[in-house]
Protein backbone atom coordinates (compact mmCIF):
# COMPACT_ATOMS: atom_id res chain seq x y z
CA UNK A 1 0.00 0.00 0.00
CA UNK A 2 0.98 3.61 -0.57
CA UNK A 3 1.87 5.25 3.30
CA UNK A 4 2.08 8.35 1.81
CA UNK A 5 -1.14 10.15 2.35
CA UNK A 6 -0.76 12.16 -1.20
CA UNK A 7 -2.81 10.43 -3.83
CA UNK A 8 -0.51 8.51 -6.28
CA UNK A 9 -1.19 8.43 -10.28
CA UNK A 10 0.96 7.03 -12.28
CA UNK A 11 1.67 8.09 -15.82
CA UNK A 12 3.53 6.97 -18.82
CA UNK A 13 7.14 8.86 -18.99
CA UNK A 14 7.89 9.24 -21.69
CA UNK A 15 5.68 7.85 -25.13
CA UNK A 16 1.92 8.07 -26.93
CA UNK A 17 0.24 8.62 -23.84
CA UNK A 18 2.65 10.77 -21.90
CA UNK A 19 1.20 14.36 -23.18
CA UNK A 20 -2.11 13.36 -23.18
CA UNK A 21 -2.00 12.52 -19.38
CA UNK A 22 -0.66 15.46 -18.65
CA UNK A 23 -2.88 17.77 -20.55
CA UNK A 24 -5.78 15.83 -18.83
CA UNK A 25 -4.49 16.38 -15.10
CA UNK A 26 -3.66 19.73 -16.18
CA UNK A 27 -7.59 20.36 -17.49
CA UNK A 28 -8.53 18.71 -14.37
CA UNK A 29 -6.54 21.36 -12.55
CA UNK A 30 -3.62 19.78 -10.92
CA UNK A 31 -0.99 22.02 -11.25
CA UNK A 32 2.67 20.36 -11.34
CA UNK A 33 6.25 21.19 -12.20
CA UNK A 34 7.19 18.75 -14.97
CA UNK A 35 9.69 20.40 -16.01
CA UNK A 36 12.07 18.60 -14.47
CA UNK A 37 13.02 15.00 -15.63
CA UNK A 38 12.22 13.13 -12.03
CA UNK A 39 10.51 10.01 -11.15
CA UNK A 40 7.89 11.92 -8.90
CA UNK A 41 6.04 15.45 -9.54
CA UNK A 42 4.57 16.90 -7.04
CA UNK A 43 1.64 18.50 -7.17
CA UNK A 44 1.61 22.49 -6.17
CA UNK A 45 -2.40 22.90 -5.44
CA UNK A 46 -3.64 19.55 -4.59
CA UNK A 47 -1.87 16.78 -1.96
CA UNK A 48 -1.17 14.50 -5.60
CA UNK A 49 2.48 13.38 -6.68
CA UNK A 50 2.85 12.04 -10.07
CA UNK A 51 5.31 9.16 -10.66
CA UNK A 52 6.39 8.82 -14.18
CA UNK A 53 7.18 5.26 -15.38
CA UNK A 54 7.27 2.77 -18.35
CA UNK A 55 3.41 2.50 -19.45
CA UNK A 56 4.09 -1.54 -18.70
CA UNK A 57 4.63 -1.01 -15.23
CA UNK A 58 1.49 1.59 -14.67
CA UNK A 59 -0.81 -1.80 -14.02
CA UNK A 60 1.10 -3.25 -11.69
CA UNK A 61 1.93 -0.21 -9.46
CA UNK A 62 -1.68 0.57 -9.27
CA UNK A 63 -2.40 -3.46 -8.57
CA UNK A 64 -0.38 -3.72 -5.76
CA UNK A 65 -1.45 -0.61 -4.47
CA UNK A 66 2.11 1.54 -5.14
CA UNK A 67 0.31 4.38 -6.87
CA UNK A 68 -3.42 4.69 -6.69
CA UNK A 69 -4.76 5.76 -9.81
CA UNK A 70 -2.70 4.85 -13.14
CA UNK A 71 -3.21 5.97 -16.58
CA UNK A 72 -2.76 3.13 -18.95
CA UNK A 73 -3.89 1.69 -22.59
CA UNK A 74 -6.27 -1.27 -22.02
CA UNK A 75 -4.10 -3.32 -24.30
CA UNK A 76 -1.09 -2.95 -21.61
CA UNK A 77 -3.84 -3.41 -18.90
CA UNK A 78 -4.94 -6.73 -19.94
CA UNK A 79 -1.80 -8.32 -20.62
CA UNK A 80 -0.26 -7.58 -17.40
CA UNK A 81 -3.54 -8.93 -15.83
CA UNK A 82 -3.67 -11.93 -17.66
CA UNK A 83 0.18 -12.56 -17.23
CA UNK A 84 -0.54 -12.05 -13.02
CA UNK A 85 -3.34 -14.41 -13.22
CA UNK A 86 -1.37 -16.81 -14.39
CA UNK A 87 1.32 -16.29 -12.15
CA UNK A 88 -1.22 -16.24 -9.38
CA UNK A 89 -0.54 -12.87 -8.52
CA UNK A 90 -3.53 -10.16 -7.25
CA UNK A 91 -4.77 -8.98 -11.05
CA UNK A 92 -7.57 -6.55 -9.86
CA UNK A 93 -8.26 -2.95 -10.89
CA UNK A 94 -11.10 -0.38 -10.53
CA UNK A 95 -11.57 0.83 -14.14
CA UNK A 96 -12.79 4.39 -13.17
CA UNK A 97 -13.25 5.60 -16.87
CA UNK A 98 -12.23 5.41 -20.50
CA UNK A 99 -10.30 8.28 -21.83
CA UNK A 100 -10.46 9.54 -24.90
CA UNK A 101 -7.44 9.26 -26.29
CA UNK A 102 -4.43 6.31 -27.10
CA UNK A 103 -7.13 4.72 -29.60
CA UNK A 104 -5.61 1.77 -31.38
CA UNK A 105 -6.40 -1.98 -32.00
CA UNK A 106 -4.39 -5.37 -31.79
CA UNK A 107 -3.91 -6.95 -35.24
CA UNK A 108 -3.43 -9.98 -36.54
CA UNK A 109 -1.68 -9.20 -39.60
CA UNK A 110 0.56 -11.39 -42.26
CA UNK A 111 2.47 -10.63 -45.98
CA UNK A 112 0.77 -9.13 -48.57
CA UNK A 113 1.78 -11.56 -50.87
CA UNK A 114 0.19 -14.30 -49.50
CA UNK A 115 -3.45 -12.44 -49.85
CA UNK A 116 -6.29 -12.81 -47.92
CA UNK A 117 -6.18 -15.83 -45.28
CA UNK A 118 -8.81 -17.88 -43.70
CA UNK A 119 -8.08 -18.67 -39.72
CA UNK A 120 -7.40 -21.81 -40.19
CA UNK A 121 -4.06 -21.22 -42.21
CA UNK A 122 -2.42 -19.68 -38.76
CA UNK A 123 -2.63 -23.81 -37.62
CA UNK A 124 1.30 -24.53 -37.16
CA UNK A 125 2.62 -20.78 -38.25
CA UNK A 126 4.76 -18.59 -35.60
CA UNK A 127 3.05 -14.81 -34.80
CA UNK A 128 5.47 -12.71 -33.37
CA UNK A 129 4.01 -9.94 -30.86
CA UNK A 130 4.42 -8.02 -27.75
CA UNK A 131 1.59 -9.29 -26.20
CA UNK A 132 1.80 -12.99 -25.67
CA UNK A 133 -1.00 -13.37 -23.47
CA UNK A 134 -3.76 -11.61 -24.85
CA UNK A 135 -2.42 -13.39 -28.21
CA UNK A 136 -2.77 -16.71 -26.72
CA UNK A 137 -6.60 -16.34 -24.80
CA UNK A 138 -7.14 -15.62 -28.55
CA UNK A 139 -5.78 -18.31 -30.18
CA UNK A 140 -6.94 -20.66 -27.40
CA UNK A 141 -10.87 -19.06 -28.23
CA UNK A 142 -10.71 -19.64 -31.48
CA UNK A 143 -8.95 -23.57 -31.95
CA UNK A 144 -5.72 -22.20 -33.34
CA UNK A 145 -2.87 -24.07 -32.80
CA UNK A 146 0.14 -21.33 -33.72
CA UNK A 147 2.99 -20.76 -31.74
CA UNK A 148 3.70 -17.60 -30.36
CA UNK A 149 7.37 -15.07 -30.40
CA UNK A 150 7.73 -12.54 -28.35
CA UNK A 151 9.06 -9.41 -28.85
CA UNK A 152 9.14 -6.56 -27.29
CA UNK A 153 9.87 -4.13 -30.23
CA UNK A 154 9.65 -3.93 -34.57
CA UNK A 155 7.29 -6.78 -34.07
CA UNK A 156 6.78 -5.26 -38.22
CA UNK A 157 9.72 -6.54 -39.55
CA UNK A 158 9.50 -10.07 -38.09
CA UNK A 159 8.12 -11.91 -41.25
CA UNK A 160 10.47 -9.92 -43.20
CA UNK A 161 13.60 -11.23 -40.60
CA UNK A 162 12.48 -15.13 -41.14
CA UNK A 163 11.72 -14.59 -37.09
CA UNK A 164 7.85 -15.34 -37.93
CA UNK A 165 4.89 -16.04 -40.54
CA UNK A 166 2.34 -13.42 -39.41
CA UNK A 167 2.24 -10.27 -36.42
CA UNK A 168 0.24 -9.57 -33.47
CA UNK A 169 0.99 -6.01 -32.89
CA UNK A 170 -1.17 -2.53 -32.38
CA UNK A 171 -2.42 -0.56 -35.23
CA UNK A 172 -3.90 3.25 -35.55
CA UNK A 173 -3.29 4.59 -38.77
CA UNK A 174 -2.13 1.41 -40.35
CA UNK A 175 1.11 2.68 -42.18
CA UNK A 176 3.53 0.78 -40.59
CA UNK A 177 1.88 -2.15 -41.71
CA UNK A 178 1.66 -1.04 -45.27
CA UNK A 179 5.23 0.46 -45.04
CA UNK A 180 6.27 -3.51 -44.29
CA UNK A 181 3.95 -5.13 -46.72
CA UNK A 182 1.41 -6.85 -44.07
CA UNK A 183 -1.98 -7.23 -44.37
CA UNK A 184 -4.48 -6.42 -41.73
CA UNK A 185 -6.58 -9.28 -40.42
CA UNK A 186 -8.69 -9.78 -37.66
CA UNK A 187 -8.52 -7.36 -34.63
CA UNK A 188 -8.27 -9.41 -31.18
CA UNK A 189 -8.76 -5.96 -28.82
CA UNK A 190 -10.13 -2.44 -29.63
CA UNK A 191 -8.05 -0.64 -26.93
CA UNK A 192 -7.88 3.26 -25.56
CA UNK A 193 -6.50 4.79 -22.36
CA UNK A 194 -7.72 4.42 -19.38
CA UNK A 195 -8.08 5.46 -15.73
CA UNK A 196 -7.23 2.83 -12.98
CA UNK A 197 -7.88 2.54 -9.23
CA UNK A 198 -6.29 0.31 -6.85
CA UNK A 199 -8.93 -1.93 -5.81
CA UNK A 200 -8.52 -2.08 -2.29
CA UNK A 201 -7.89 1.73 -1.81
CA UNK A 202 -9.69 2.68 1.15
CA UNK A 203 -8.03 5.89 2.59
CA UNK A 204 -11.05 8.49 2.98
CA UNK A 205 -9.06 11.40 1.84
CA UNK A 206 -7.82 10.27 -1.21
CA UNK A 207 -11.14 9.00 -2.32
CA UNK A 208 -12.73 11.84 -1.26
CA UNK A 209 -10.19 13.63 -3.80
CA UNK A 210 -11.07 11.33 -6.50
CA UNK A 211 -14.49 12.14 -5.99
CA UNK A 212 -13.91 15.24 -6.41
CA UNK A 213 -11.53 14.79 -9.28
CA UNK A 214 -14.36 12.43 -11.30
CA UNK A 215 -16.79 15.33 -12.04
CA UNK A 216 -14.08 17.64 -13.47
CA UNK A 217 -13.15 14.51 -15.87
CA UNK A 218 -16.52 14.05 -17.05
CA UNK A 219 -17.16 17.78 -17.97
CA UNK A 220 -13.38 17.61 -19.41
CA UNK A 221 -14.75 14.58 -21.56
CA UNK A 222 -17.98 16.00 -22.60
CA UNK A 223 -16.70 19.19 -23.12
CA UNK A 224 -14.78 17.44 -26.25
CA UNK A 225 -17.90 15.83 -27.72
O1 LIG B 1 8.59 3.37 -22.97
P1 LIG B 1 7.26 2.78 -22.72
O2 LIG B 1 7.29 1.32 -22.39
O3 LIG B 1 6.50 3.60 -21.69
O4 LIG B 1 6.42 3.00 -24.06
P2 LIG B 1 6.07 1.99 -25.25
O5 LIG B 1 7.06 2.20 -26.33
O6 LIG B 1 5.83 0.60 -24.74
O7 LIG B 1 4.62 2.50 -25.67
P3 LIG B 1 4.18 3.65 -26.70
O8 LIG B 1 4.53 4.98 -26.14
O9 LIG B 1 4.59 3.34 -28.09
O10 LIG B 1 2.59 3.42 -26.63
C1 LIG B 1 1.89 3.61 -25.45
C2 LIG B 1 0.44 3.20 -25.66
O11 LIG B 1 -0.14 4.00 -26.71
C3 LIG B 1 0.20 1.78 -26.17
O12 LIG B 1 0.29 0.81 -25.15
C4 LIG B 1 -1.22 1.89 -26.72
O13 LIG B 1 -2.16 1.79 -25.68
C5 LIG B 1 -1.25 3.32 -27.28
N1 LIG B 1 -1.14 3.38 -28.76
C6 LIG B 1 -2.02 4.00 -29.57
C7 LIG B 1 -0.17 2.87 -29.54
C8 LIG B 1 -0.49 3.17 -30.87
N2 LIG B 1 -1.64 3.88 -30.86
C9 LIG B 1 0.39 2.74 -31.93
N3 LIG B 1 0.10 3.02 -33.10
N4 LIG B 1 0.96 2.17 -29.25
C10 LIG B 1 1.79 1.80 -30.25
N5 LIG B 1 1.54 2.05 -31.57
C11 LIG B 1 2.60 1.59 -32.52
C12 LIG B 1 2.42 0.14 -32.99
O14 LIG B 1 3.04 -0.74 -32.08
C13 LIG B 1 3.12 0.15 -34.35
O15 LIG B 1 4.51 0.06 -34.21
O16 LIG B 1 2.59 2.37 -33.69
C14 LIG B 1 2.80 1.56 -34.85
C15 LIG B 1 1.55 1.49 -35.68
O17 LIG B 1 1.00 2.75 -35.89
P4 LIG B 1 0.33 3.10 -37.30
O18 LIG B 1 -0.27 4.46 -37.11
O19 LIG B 1 1.42 3.10 -38.32
O20 LIG B 1 -0.74 2.05 -37.56
ZN1 LIG C 1 5.86 -0.06 -22.90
Amino acid sequence: MSNSNRLRIAIQKSGRLSKDCQALLKQLGVKLNLREQRLIAHSTNMPIDVLRVRDDDIPGLVMDGVCDLGIVGENVLEEVQAERVRNEQFAEVTKLSKLDFGFCRLALAWPQELGQQEKAWFNGKRIATTYPEILKQYLKRENIDASVVMLTGSVEVAPRAGLADAICDLVSTGATLEANGLMQGDTILESNACLIQNAALTDQSKLALIDKLMPRLKGVKQAKE
